[in-house]
């Protein structure tokens, strides 16, 4: 049985209080916290191993190597991926996104090209595709959103997938919906008209099992800060033959094979990407996040905090002030465990300010998804709470009696 406790007692900073209070952190999708067993595995490294990896000779950078390697073998075999080949190591999600922007995008997307994305985007995937439409005069369409903004308007996907954009590019999962798009058959659709296929998996890898090859997608990005590992390490997913097609964008240490006064030759995929030192305790503490999480199982996480949201959804049912965004509670299939809420009356600023008091950490603000948070409502700003793996259902009550509190103090009624 999933026992959230028991994993929650494995995360120190879960133990700590905030305001005197048994701290409630319900942030993961900005940020997870992590294991000890993270924790220790980057203190080791830095206590026994410390070295420079692919250079040196001697034990320890050897060990380091050696590390670094089995971590992309983790992941390789976390999201599907055929080898180390096809994970390229970046800082987070935005710089895989941008990579394919800036080597792929500069490369295949020409003057009048459409790129097609959604109204439901993080900024990270749309900035670079605004900046590359700019250079290169592109044309950047959105797609949709329909049922109350919850989901993508399939209809509307088709009807732009005609106009053959040489790029599709969507998130997995919605940060401020929680909606899980059915990117196996958006990326089959934008296939059979031609397009290539990049998935935003920051919000989907870290809470279900992700196969990047069942997906049948060419890229995929995603940050390690969302899925128990430091900041400052994600990936790229790129199908090997594209990414051996695409010139790299950093040059550097590492990524060369050879370099004589008046140019270069490129290392072998994955390096031929990663110019210079890597984040070497980042790849150790993803590897060990990897670690964790495989010894949970991604459809246990995907269960509990699917467990999750249909107990806050039924929860917050029971109270009218409150409004939740995204698929309703009877579709939590396509949900995931993040969820954007509005208190009638009181802006999100605020809702996260007392919650704080209360104990709860929970974000408020535009999510770094401004075109569609304006849509959504007039004040721009939504709280949203966002499940992982040490929550449980007593933090929900503590959301439900926190809610109370606020409506205390603002003078709600219900
Ligand atoms: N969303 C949130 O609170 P980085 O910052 O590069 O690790 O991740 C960017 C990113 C890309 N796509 C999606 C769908 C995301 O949710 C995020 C990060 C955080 O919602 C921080 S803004």
């Amino acid at each position: 049985m999933f026992d959230a406790e028991r994993i929650r007692r494995d995360f120190p900073i879960l133990s700590t209080a905030s305001h005197g209070k048994r701290f409630v952190y319900l942030d993961s999708a900005a940020t997870s916290q992590k294991p000890k067993s993270v924790i220790d595995a980057i203190v080791d490294y830095y206590n026994t191993y410390n070295a420079n990896i692919n250079r040196g000779v001697y034990e320890i950078s050897e060990r380091a190597t050696d590390a670094f390697i089995a971590s992309k073998e983790k992941l390789a075999k976390f999201i599907g991926a055929h080898g180390i080949e096809e994970t390229i190591y970046v800082r987070n999600a935005t710089e895989a996104l941008n990579l394919v922007a800036l080597s792929w995008g500069e490369r295949n997307i020409k003057s009048g090209d459409h790129i097609l994305i959604t109204e439901m985007e993080h900024h990270s995937n749309i900035v670079p595709w605004q900046m590359l439409a700019k250079r290169k005069g592109a044309v950047l369409d959105y797609v949709k959103l329909t049922h109350g903004m919850a989901y993508l308007d399939m209809e509307d996907l088709e009807a732009k997938l005609e106009k053959s954009p040489k790029l599709v590019s969507v998130t997995h999962v919605s940060n401020v919906l929680g909606t899980v798009n059915d990117v196996k058959r958006i990326t089959k659709l934008a296939h059979e008209c031609g397009a290539t296929v990049l998935i935003d998996g920051a919000q989907s890898v870290p809470h279900m099992r992700v196969d990047v090859a069942a997906i049948g997608c060419d890229f995929m990005a995603l940050s390690g800060h969302k899925m128990l590992a430091p900041t400052g390490i994600g990936a790229l997913y790129g199908r090997r033959e594209l990414l051996e097609a695409m010139e790299p964008v950093l040059g550097g240490g590492d990524m060369i094979r050879s370099v004589s006064m008046h140019g270069a030759t490129w290392n072998d995929l994955p390096w031929k990407f990663e110019a210079g030192t890597s984040n070497i305790e980042g790849a150790i503490g993803l590897g060990a996040a990897l670690d964790y999480l495989d010894g949970i199982g991604m459809d246990s996480v995907r269960e509990h905090e699917q467990e999750l949201t249909r107990y806050a959804m039924d929860r917050f049912s029971e109270i009218n002030a409150v409004s939740v965004f995204g698929p309703p509670a009877s579709d939590i299939e396509n949900r995931s465990g993040v969820m954007a809420f509005a208190i009638k009356g009181v802006h999100p600023h605020d809702v996260a300010t007392i919650f704080d008091r209360e104990g709860i950490a929970i974000r408020a603000g535009h999510h770094c998804a401004m075109p569609l948070v304006t849509q959504l409502v007039t004040e721009k700003a939504l709280s949203r709470m966002s499940f992982y793996i040490y929550n449980t259902k007593e933090d929900v009550d503590r959301v439900v009696d926190a809610v109370g509190v606020v409506k205390r103090i603002m003078r709600i009624k219900d």
